[in-house]
């Protein structure tokens, strides 16, 4: 990894405004050419799913897109949004979940139905035991498409709802909860979530196909939350790039990690001792 990343390591204005609301949207995060190689790359994906019968009015959610694409796998490690990840969770992460969300235009007029509040990690929300829920892990969501306007299948949050276990969903499923808002995300924005953060997928009501790249990094002994098919790749990644796709020692290190399972943290120690901790 080069040292030129470290101008992009969480700010302390960044840090708060991310405790706080649980979001940070980053803008220009992705080159011009950038965005468009990776368009190719989930329309390449997007249309093979509609060939093999996927249905053009839905949005597709497609995990493990990782080892389909080179370009897929150097986000994993892309110097402009790592060092804000490290920032955040540590050095002691990895990739534990990646999904290729595309959403077509429904066709459909506008309506006020409530959308699919959540927070991250399923289970993990009701058998762990503390108040707030733990952190534990983020997404970073590549934003490919124009959703700088509502009604483009935009993300939705409620900022600063991270630290709340319930939600409270208006009456007879019609309306958005009190704080929703949409993340008026432009292409190549990269938008940090907290996983307990409140948030939702909206339907597309526009006329233009919102496609997303979401990257989620958790802690080396949280497990996969798709197949995670990146053992292919761990031959040829740097060893920063391996321990973000799961490369280790043994199983122990996940919880003990020795500087052989986490270079992150060694390379930290050099350049970033502050980080290293
Ligand atoms: O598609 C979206 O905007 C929402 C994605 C989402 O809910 C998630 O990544 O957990």
């Amino acid at each position: 990894m080069d040292i030129s990343c470290l101008e992009h390591r969480l700010t302390d204005e960044e840090r708060n405004q991310f405790n706080e609301t649980g979001i940070l949207e980053v803008e220009n995060a992705l080159s011009l050419e950038q965005i468009a190689a990776l368009t190719i790359g989930s329309d390449r994906i997007y249309n093979a799913k509609i060939v093999n019968g996927h249905d053009p009015k839905t949005a597709l959610f497609f995990p493990d897109f990782i080892p389909i694409d080179p370009q897929f796998a150097d986000l994993v490690d892309y110097e402009r949004t790592l060092p804000k990840v490290w920032g955040i969770l540590g050095w002691n992460i990895y990739l534990y979940h990646a999904h290729l969300i595309v959403t077509p235009p429904c066709g459909k007029a506008a309506d006020e139905k409530t959308f699919g509040w959540h927070q991250d990690s399923g289970r993990v929300n009701v058998e762990m035991e503390s108040h707030p829920r733990p952190r534990l892990s983020l997404k970073v969501a590549y934003f490919l498409s124009d959703t700088s306007e509502p009604g483009r299948g935009n993300f939705w949050v409620i900022p600063g709802s991270h630290l709340k276990d319930n939600l409270e969903l208006p009456e007879g499923g019609i309306g958005q909860p009190k704080g929703a808002i949409p993340v008026l995300a432009k292409p190549g924005s990269a938008v940090y979530f907290d996983r307990r953060l409140w948030h939702s997928a909206s339907p597309n009501w526009s006329n233009i196909t919102r496609k997303v790249l979401f990257y989620g990094y958790g802690y080396r002994w949280i497990r996969t939350k798709d197949d995670m098919t990146v053992q292919s790749l761990w031959e040829n990644s740097d060893p920063i790039r391996r321990q973000l796709l799961g490369g280790n020692v043994n199983c122990n290190g996940q919880y003990s990690p020795t500087d052989e399972d986490v270079p992150l943290r060694v390379w930290l120690r050099e350049h970033s001792p502050n980080d290293a901790n």
